[in-house]
């Protein structure tokens, strides 16, 4: 070995490096390249090891061009390092990228359905008048759903035709009175409660389902007067359409209330039955162990899928149970 022959080598190394580094394409690739060049068994290592054949006169010449090559070869490393590093951050930011000017995906909002809307608004009003919502089971006994509520044991509701009877003596209650039986059977007047929820008659035609919703209305208290009743509809009337109405009083009958009356509003000329209302049976009180003497009641019932159907024009009651998107958006 003669310093001529490595001062070619050293130039090949040099003038080679440079393609070889260039043409890394990630950073383990690049270190690679690195240690070929100058790690233990590098090329410019060996070309070191082999410094001690030279003539003594020439090994530092010599010593000095290698560590220049290393120089060299180090910043290239460093300058194709930080190029590379460059290179696969603007890759990365242009794949991440997120082009805001792209039209959204449209969100749907969910809304309550106007059944539960109208429970709401009604419950709402009631508890404004310090009333408190009180519910109870959909499945029932005879005592809560009749026999508590004055029904005599021959009622023509009591009729298979009319009550969904279940296995072992139940049955499927066909008003929300019961709730007021129990809330008035575990506690103390005075009462101030309004019971919604589900009830069920076997009824199916254009104006029936065997499922609908009603929201009942109990008043026990020291004085409590069919006067009172009437100012408390017609307020109740008038809030939930929201102008003045036109409210008249017909005498009716349940075996719970006596007097009984139903109510009807003028609508679009007609008189429309809403309601039914009435004082409430001394033998209903008296079976819950309120005293009669004391004490007086007045309760009413309302049907909640005819009262929404008046208030938001709605022609037909099935309107409510098909759950057509269409029809329910509008609410
Ligand atoms: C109505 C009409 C009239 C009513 C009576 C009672 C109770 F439990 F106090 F006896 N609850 N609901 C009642 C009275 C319901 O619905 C048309």
């Amino acid at each position: 070995m003669d310093l001529n022959s490595l001062k070619k080598q050293i130039s090949d190394i040099s003038s080679r490096s440079k393609h070889v580094f260039d043409a890394a394409s990630s950073k383990p690739e690049l270190d690679d390249i690195y240690r070929s060049f100058l790690g233990k068994k590098g090329e410019v290592n060996i070309l070191l090891k082999s410094l001690g054949s030279l003539p003594q006169d020439k090994r530092k010449d010599a010593g000095l061009l290698l560590n220049k090559l290393k120089e060299e070869l180090e910043s290239l490393y460093t300058s194709t390092s930080q190029t590379l590093i460059a290179l696969v951050n603007s890759e990365r930011l242009a794949k991440d990228s997120v082009d805001v000017t792209l039209p959204g995906f449209q969100s749907y909002k969910g809304s309550l359905h106007p059944v539960s809307q109208t429970i709401k608004e009604i419950s709402d009003f009631f508890e404004r008048m310090g009333f408190d919502i009180e519910t109870g089971p959909e499945a029932e006994i005879d005592y809560y759903n009749f026999e508590a509520l004055n029904v005599p044991k021959d009622h023509p509701a009591k009729d298979m035709h009319d009550t969904f009877y279940l296995s072992n003596s139940g049955l499927l209650r066909t008003h929300t009175s019961p709730v007021q039986i129990r809330t008035m059977e575990k506690s103390e007047p005075p009462h101030r409660i309004i019971c919604p929820g589900k009830v069920y008659r076997k009824d199916s035609d254009l104006t029936h389902t065997p499922m609908f919703h009603q929201i009942e209305g109990l008043v026990v208290e020291k004085d409590a007067s069919f006067a009172q009743l009437k100012g408390l509809l017609n307020d109740f009337l008038e809030d939930f359409f929201g102008e003045k109405v036109e409210l008249r009083f017909r005498p009716s009958y349940f075996p719970f209330t006596e007097p009984s009356a139903e109510a009807d509003i003028r609508w679009k000329k007609n008189w429309l039955e809403v309601l039914g209302c009435g004082m409430v049976h001394p033998n209903v009180l008296e079976g819950v162990g309120v005293d009669t003497k004391e004490y007086s009641g007045f309760a009413f019932g309302l049907g909640v899928e005819r009262m929404a159907m008046l208030k938001y024009d709605i022609p037909d009651l099935r309107a409510f149970f098909e759950n057509d998107l269409r029809f329910l958006k509008q609410f």
